[in-house]
């Protein structure tokens, strides 16, 4: 049996499709928050494609913009936040809003099970705290995110403030996209790679297990995946001690060693480089059947190592799916 098969950024500007609703949507806020264009978008790559998986479109940075934080998203630059710089600015954060500010991705969430093939998993996400707080100090994106990361260092009670009404924001989210229909949840820590082993603990590993909990409490058997990106050998750490139930591997972990130290604990997820699924052809067929042969006995959801990217052909996507399919 071929694995089950999704793509991280499955959805987005490499597809015509996108690109025209995009046009339309006003900015990328406004189209997270109108329900029709998000399902419209998340639809879009599961109709080109036959994915076994559809991910809720929306952005991990909604949840800092529902806290009450500015956010907005420029073209080309990524993300812009009002940056907070110091621990009174803690006090702008409003937990109460936010389940009210995101019913439009829940009754995205609602339509998506009514309209979707039962043998499709929906998924809903949200973003880790660790990588939340990194976008929501340092106002941007980063290279090593070291203002977040001195903030952490040097006053660690209001770091840890922050972490924990981000824990109480990302579970609630996830829950409620839960109880709305997402069959599984995704925590994206993108930004887990530039911590120490001592603060990738505290400030991925422990959040990351309080979530997990508080989603399991409140609906039992969810499974949930997570993607702490770039941390190398510690995955180990996290497969054991995080309670997620699937992980997500990036492209510099090689997939026999993920084989042999994370697939007796958790159902691996991934990591074919996007830059392959770019170029296609040998190259892509030889990483993918790879990967197979590593992971494909295990439990296994074949996936990228991270998001796919703008300059993708989308039929090199096709011949991906039929390579992973006619391997098997
Ligand atoms: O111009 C556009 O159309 C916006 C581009 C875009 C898209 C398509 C952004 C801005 N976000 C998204 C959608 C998105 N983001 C999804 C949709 C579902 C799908 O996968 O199809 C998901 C799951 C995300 C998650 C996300 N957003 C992450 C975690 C995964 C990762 O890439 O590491 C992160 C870090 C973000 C922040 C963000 N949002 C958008 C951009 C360009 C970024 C990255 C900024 C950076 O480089 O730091």
């Amino acid at each position: 049996m071929p694995p089950p098969v999704w793509l991280m950024r499955q959805a987005g500007r490499y597809l015509p499709e996108y690109r025209e609703i995009r046009s339309h949507a006003g900015t990328f806020l406004d189209l997270c928050y109108a329900p029709d264009l998000a399902i419209e978008a998340t639809l879009q790559p599961v109709r080109r494609f036959s994915l076994d998986a559809a991910i809720v479109f929306s952005d991990i940075l909604l949840v800092p913009h529902a806290l009450g934080q500015e956010v907005s998203f420029s073209e080309g630059k990524g993300p812009k936040l009002a940056a907070l710089k110091q621990s009174g600015d803690l006090k702008g954060l409003v937990l109460e809003d936010v389940a009210t500010k995101l019913r439009p991705v829940y009754e995205a969430i609602k339509q998506l099970h009514r309209e979707l093939a039962p043998e499709i998993a929906l998924i809903g996400f949200a973003g880790a705290p660790w990588t939340l707080a990194a976008y929501m100090i340092e106002g941007k994106t980063s290279r090593h995110f070291s203002k977040a990361q001195n903030w952490a260092k040097a006053e660690p009670q209001s770091f840890s403030k922050l972490i924990d009404v981000l824990v109480e924001a990302v579970s609630g989210h996830l829950i409620r996209q839960v109880e709305a229909g997402a069959d599984v949840v995704q925590i994206f820590d993108s930004w887990a790679g530039v911590l120490s082993p001592e603060a990738f603990e505290r400030w991925v590993v422990q959040p990351t297990r309080a979530i997990v909990g508080k989603v399991k409490e409140a609906v039992p058997g969810t499974p949930v995946i997570g993607f702490p990106r770039g941390v190398d050998v510690l995955y180990k750490d996290y497969a054991e001690a995080s309670g997620v139930d699937g992980v997500s591997i990036d492209t510099q972990v090689s997939p026999a060693w993920a084989a042999a130290e994370l697939q007796d604990k958790v159902c691996v997820q991934g990591n074919l480089d996007p830059e392959a699924l770019v170029e296609g052809g040998k190259r892509m067929r030889d990483a993918t059947a790879q990967i197979l042969e590593a992971l494909g006995s295990g439990p296994f959801v074949f996936n990228l190592g991270h998001g796919v990217v703008p300059q993708t052909p989308p039929e090199h996507v096709s011949e991906l799916l039929e390579t992973i399919r006619g391997a098997v």
